[in-house]
């Protein structure tokens, strides 16, 4: 698996959503907190009650405690929402659903950024107490928000994907701040470094939460000169999405709904795409594009499943090697 017995594994994954932190978690199984560190997209941040709201960091963060709700993905396990009935009796805004115990989170990481603390020094502590030793990093410090642009005008992010459920079509989206806003440091230094074994896109939203992190200054010339390989994980299956709008955005974008459009879409920084075994006919094309195709059952259902794609992975990662 590694390059030599002696030199550290490190592995980068990109997460957001819920389909990033399954596949997150089974490489948590898989490596330790000193061989894996997570970036997550923060475009999903939104600011509502006076809360700051990182999703696809508390979905991680959630996840990898083995804390979440595993029906919806996102949110705790066990959760009350007395403090939402109460909102809806005072006529309060209740489409954007906060747990009680949620709200916990929510109310400490606010306090930590009154005190000044980074939103990655938040993270690492919030992680700490809830026993997650593993590196969890926002795609930045800074505050970059996703807005997607529809037939019914722009709509930031949580208002399209929750309060509308993604039923507005998409025309474009935009990720205000993120031309003023630096990677977060390690994340950029480990891109940079010569000990990477890999950079693991997970199967995630590749238009609201890859692109923000890859759009990020500096983050696409760092993967494209990247030492370690490159290798996304296909978050489309069969034409559809395992979760989420993904495939009805691809079609509202005029684009195929297929994992050959998201290795298409990933193709100028990719060496490797895992595509599912419903799609292997689409092997052929997606290696003209110069990437190396891997075919296994991807749907993830079961830990079992988070596991056994995770050590598929890490697998054909190695088969790539550190040349490319
Ligand atoms: N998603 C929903 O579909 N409905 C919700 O009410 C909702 C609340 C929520 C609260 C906290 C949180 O961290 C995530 C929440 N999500 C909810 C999921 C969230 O919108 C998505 O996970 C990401 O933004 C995109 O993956």
């Amino acid at each position: 698996m590694p390059n030599s017995v002696t030199q550290p594994r490190r592995y980068l994954a990109l997460s957001g959503g819920v389909g990033g932190a399954k596949l997150a978690l089974g490489l948590s199984k898989q490596l330790t907190a000193e061989e894996l560190i997570i970036v997550c997209n923060t475009g999903d941040d939104f600011d509502h009650y006076g809360l700051r709201i990182c999703p696809d960091l508390d979905t991680v963060m959630y996840t990898l405690a083995g804390r979440n709700n595993q029906q919806q993905g996102w949110g705790l396990a066990d959760e009350s929402w007395r403090t939402m009935d109460a909102l809806a009796e005072l006529g309060g805004e209740t489409w954007f659903r906060l747990g009680d115990l949620d709200i916990a989170t929510h109310l400490q990481r606010g306090e930590l950024l009154r005190r000044g603390l980074s939103l990655s020094a938040i993270t690492q502590t919030l992680c700490r107490q809830l026993g997650v030793d593993y590196r969890v990093l926002p795609m930045s410090d800074e505050a970059v928000r996703t807005v997607v642009s529809t037939d019914q005008g722009q709509l930031s992010f949580q208002h399209y994907f929750v309060r509308e459920q993604c039923r507005p079509e998409v025309r474009g989206f935009e990720f205000r701040g993120i031309d003023d806003a630096h990677p977060q440091r390690e994340f950029l230094e480990l891109l940079r470094c010569e000990e990477l074994d890999a950079v693991i896109i997970c199967p995630s939203n590749p238009f609201v939460s890859i692109d923000p992190i890859l759009q990020l200054p500096g983050v696409r010339a760092a993967l494209v000169d990247c030492s370690a390989p490159v290798i996304a994980v296909s978050p489309i299956v069969g034409g559809q999405a395992i979760k989420g709008p993904a495939a009805k955005m691809l079609r509202e974008l005029n684009l195929q709904s297929s994992a050959f459009a998201v290795a298409q879409h990933y193709s100028d920084i990719l060496d490797g795409f895992i595509i599912d075994t419903a799609d292997a006919d689409q092997a052929g094309a997606i290696t003209e594009l110069n990437i190396v195709v891997h075919t296994t059952p991807s749907i993830m259902t079961t830990l079992d499943d988070r596991i056994r794609l995770a050590t598929e992975t890490l697998r054909f990662a190695a088969t790539l090697g550190g040349d490319v």
